[in-house]
């Protein structure tokens, strides 16, 4: 049967398609997650029940401790098997159990698998009693061990079973279900064209059945009105027990509609498995996309023969209070959330996700990078080179068909550690060297072999170990992860780094896997600069980003780091344990930049958005006050407080506007045709902090941003010099240096009041008015840590210095001595955010002066927060 169907054959195919899937039993899958006991190791005896996705560091990942369980996990269901269940054979799929996990079944080994991120499925029926309950045990560890990747990384290895797990039932006869856990069959489009496609599937069949018997493969595709378009029989011969592998190629489809971010057509594959008597004994249905891809080294990537600008993000897989334990619905959401905000490629980083938001992107019109967990450094064992090669063969079988996966990866950063590693001696670096090469080239090999029609990547940190070694050269494309203007040099430095490796290595094809700064909806900065978590800092690296790899043909493409904020337990930014780099927050609250994006990538939609970097506005002066809006269109209507205030016009998505604000409620709208945006903002007005009734007033000593405490509505405002009748540090009274600790603070919600630090000033003035005050204030100890020493946070020269001097001071309030001899070190031995609070009367327009008297060594403070009593 080929190509061109009538439509009487198209009901005659219909017809035939229900009766075969009504009639006849093919076998089962359902999900078992639903009511498992679960212990720890550690905890004795207690069983608790639970529900899968679960994991059991839910808490500890995220808690004032350093550290997390890394151990072991029991976990057992009973479940019943009838008598009849006899005659079918039975698989456990664990979709994904983080790390290394052991399978018992009534006591019996079935089986290990290591590796968190890919799926495993065992057969075992032989383990089974029929007409009875049967127990099922795992054991899970999340400890480290040397032979698993990853091996270190920036992300929290959460424990558990947090993926589903099925129980499959099968007739003796099955597509394969044992083959790295694939599906059992692979497609193929050895060539498509705008004129013609070629499709091929290879499938893989299991014989339990100790016979002889003819069997009949029948593979159709329909298109996206189910309209059959191609159709394939094949019969065969089983011979003996065992696995048999069938290749079937179709004929040509002539004028395929083409698979695009723009339009993702997808055709249905079906495939049936039947016996001689035309019984199904088992059936799969695969969505299919035709489209061709490749890279060039000077062009940049390729889609269905034009170039294609890759700009999109990458995405971990854990989500605020759920950690890796996330529902599907929510899942899916962020699929569909990067397809909103434009995004036409997305980077599974660092390891491969659910398998459902893969078949979202084929739906939605993502392209697709996927990637095992190698990350930062290797082992040279056997061991750990047979884990990782046979991860990266379940990676290529268990994702092979989504049409949307078009390249696949196997390292990310892989010399990181070498890098920052200052005592390993020369030569055993270089072995270490020869040893990730040679792992690389086994990866890149395997990859090619089994995956001949995707393209292969590697992801690198910026540093010069890729080229030297060559590992570069290995992968089809490389993927640099790059923080300029973030960890290192400037955001211009970017396209200089891009050009010199253009020029260097001019066959080879790059993109840009990772960069973006941290950032924090709760910060706000007016001078944005690098490490200040401001969203205005993210929305300056961002753009100036999109603008150079846009202005270079030979860049691939780019992904943002990252889409959303993610767990990382060792890092101390202005929420302890995330990394802040995402796009939206860990429960997925758009940042601004989130918009920006929206405004440069979506072409049908029109979009107008005004940034709300802050909706409480103090602001010191009566002049106008800058506003940044964000469109895709060129120009919008702007209002202010119901009236016209200008037509706007739009360079890269951005406008800047001088918006003459009022004391007290403003509204701002921003307006096209089609859509329009509002936005209030609470503005107070303070010439004079002495004219005012200030209820309440903070300032984040040492900070040039603003941070709005979302639990109690205080905004600590940036620090200044100090002005006659307003607030700041008295230049004079020392050095008065700005410092930025980069560490968790023990006790406290305020890292961003915390970490930034003034030091070496003795005299700081606020001139409130005569009134009666509670005033607090906010200390840290700069010189504690409470964390190893860790390569990712900033600052790491300074963390590291051993030098410790001792830092004694005094504490007045407008002359009276509050606290004597504090010595915070010594006090708090850990770094505590110490606050005091003091009651004061402030008279005769003295307004208020802190003094921090140096006893020894230079005196510290980070915030004050002043409140009317
Ligand atoms: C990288 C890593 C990624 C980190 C990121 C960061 O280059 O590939 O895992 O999370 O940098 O934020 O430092």
């Amino acid at each position: 049967m080929k190509a061109q169907i009538t439509p009487i054959k198209k009901l005659s195919y219909l017809v035939l398609w229900f009766v075969l899937f009504s009639f006849f039993g093919h076998g089962q899958k359902k999900s078992i997650n639903a009511g498992w006991q679960f212990k720890l190791d550690k905890d004795a005896s207690v069983w608790e029940t639970i529900n899968i996705p679960h994991t059991w560091n839910l808490k500890d990942a995220f808690d004032d401790e350093a550290g997390y369980y890394r151990g072991i996990g029991h976990y057992k269901k009973q479940v019943f098997f009838a008598e009849s269940d006899a005659a079918k054979v039975h698989y456990l799929r664990f979709k994904g159990v983080n790390q290394d996990a052991k399978i018992t079944v009534n006591g019996n080994l079935v089986g290990t698998h290591q590796g968190g991120y890919t799926a495993f499925t065992f057969n075992i029926s032989a383990f089974l009693n029929f007409g009875a309950y049967n127990l099922i045990e795992v054991i899970v560890d999340n400890s480290h061990n040397e032979d698993i990747p990853p091996l270190d990384a920036d992300f929290t290895f959460f424990g558990g079973i947090y993926r589903d797990v099925e129980l499959l039932s099968k007739p003796k006869q099955h597509l394969a279900l044992t083959d790295f856990s694939s599906e059992g069959f692979y497609v193929n489009y050895p060539s498509v064209s705008e004129e013609k496609a070629q499709l091929e599937v290879t499938a893989r069949i299991d014989n339990f059945e100790d016979a002889q018997s003819t069997s009949q493969l029948r593979l159709e595709v329909l298109d996206a009105n189910d309209s059959l378009v191609l159709s394939e029989n094949e019969n065969f011969k089983f011979t003996a027990i065992g696995a048999l592998e069938k290749s079937i190629k179709f004929s040509d489809l002539k004028n395929p509609r083409l698979w695009s971010p723009e339009r993702p057509y997808l055709y249905q594959l079906k495939i049936v498995l039947l016996d001689d008597q035309g019984v199904v004994l088992d059936r799969k249905t695969q969505q299919i996309g035709f489209r061709w891809v490749s890279v060039d080294a000077s062009k940049g990537f390729y889609l269905n023969g034009k170039p294609y600008k890759l700009i999109g993000v990458n995405r971990h897989q854990d989500y605020d209070a759920y950690a890796n334990a996330v529902p599907m619905a929510l899942q899916k959401q962020d699929i569909q959330l990067i397809k909103d905000m434009g995004a036409n490629v997305l980077r599974f980083a660092h390891y491969p996700q659910a398998q459902e938001l893969y078949k979202l992107c084929d739906q939605l019109g993502i392209l697709v990078w996927t990637e095992i967990p190698i990350v930062n450094k290797i082992t040279n064992t056997k061991a750990f080179f047979d884990t990782a090669l046979k991860m990266q063969e379940e990676q290529i079988k268990q994702y092979y068909n989504y049409p949307s996966v078009v390249m696949i990866g196997y390292m990310n950063e892989i010399f990181l550690r070498m890098d920052f590693d200052k005592k390993t001696p020369q030569a055993e670096k270089d072995q270490m060297k020869t040893h990730t090469y040679d792992l690389a080239e086994q990866l890149e090999k395997l990859t090619r072999e089994k995956a001949p029609h995707h393209i292969t990547v590697m992801a690198l940190h910026y540093n010069e170990l890729y080229n030297e070694t060559k590992i570069a050269d290995l992968p089809m494309l490389v993927g640099w992860n790059l923080y300029f203007g973030w960890y290192y040099e400037t955001i211009a430095d970017l396209g200089v780094f891009l050009d010199e490796q253009h020029q260097r290595f001019p066959n080879r094809p790059i993109m840009i896997s990772e960069y973006g700064p941290g950032a924090d909806v709760r910060v706000s900065a007016a001078q944005p600069e690098r490490y200040d978590y401001s969203q205005q800092y993210q929305l300056k690296l961002h753009s100036s980003y999109v603008e150079q790899v846009q202005a270079r043909d030979f860049v691939a493409g780019m992904t943002a780091w990252n889409f959303a904020d993610f767990a990382s337990e060792f890092r101390g930014e202005t929420i302890p344990h995330i990394n802040q780099k995402g796009l939206v927050t860990n429960n997925r609250v758009p940042k601004e930049i989130y918009y920006w994006y929206q405004a440069v990538l979506l072409k049908n939609t029109p979009v107008v958005h005004i940034a709300n970097y802050q909706t409480d506005l103090t602001l010191f002066d009566n002049a106008p006050y800058e506003m940044t809006l964000f469109s895709n269109q060129a120009s919008a209507k702007l209002s202010v407080n119901n009236a016209f205030f200008k037509e706007v016009t739009f360079n890269a998505g951005i406008a800047r506007v001088l918006v003459p604000f009022t004391d007290g409620l403003n509204t701002l709208s921003l307006e096209t045709a089609s859509v329009i945006d509002e936005a209030t903002f609470q503005v107070r007005r303070i010439e004079s902090l002495k004219n005012e009734e200030l209820k309440s007033f903070a300032i984040n000593i040492g900070a040039s941003i603003d941070f709005k405490d979302l639990e109690t509505g205080v905004t600590y405002l940036a620090d200044r010099p100090y002005k006659d009748g307003l607030y700041g540090y008295d230049s004079q009274s020392g050095k008065c240096e700005r410092k930025l600790l980069a560490n968790n603070i023990k006790n406290s919600n305020l890292e961003a009041v915390y970490q930034h630090v003034l030091v070496d000033c003795s005299r700081y003035k606020v001139a409130i008015p005569d009134g009666s005050y509670k005033v607090t204030l906010y200390f840290v100890e700069p010189q504690q840590t409470n964390q190893e020493h860790v390569i990712f946070n900033l600052n790491r020269q300074a963390e590291a210095s051993e030098e410790k001097e001792q830092r004694i001071f005094d504490v007045l309030l407008n002359g009276t001595v509050m606290v004597s001899s504090l010595n915070l070190a010594k006090e708090y031995p850990n770094k505590y955010g110490v606050q005091h609070s003091f009651e004061i009367d402030i008279l005769n327009n003295e307004g208020l002066t802190l003094t921090l008297k140096p006893l020894e060594g230079a005196p510290v403070i980070s915030g004050i927060l002043i409140e009317t009593l």
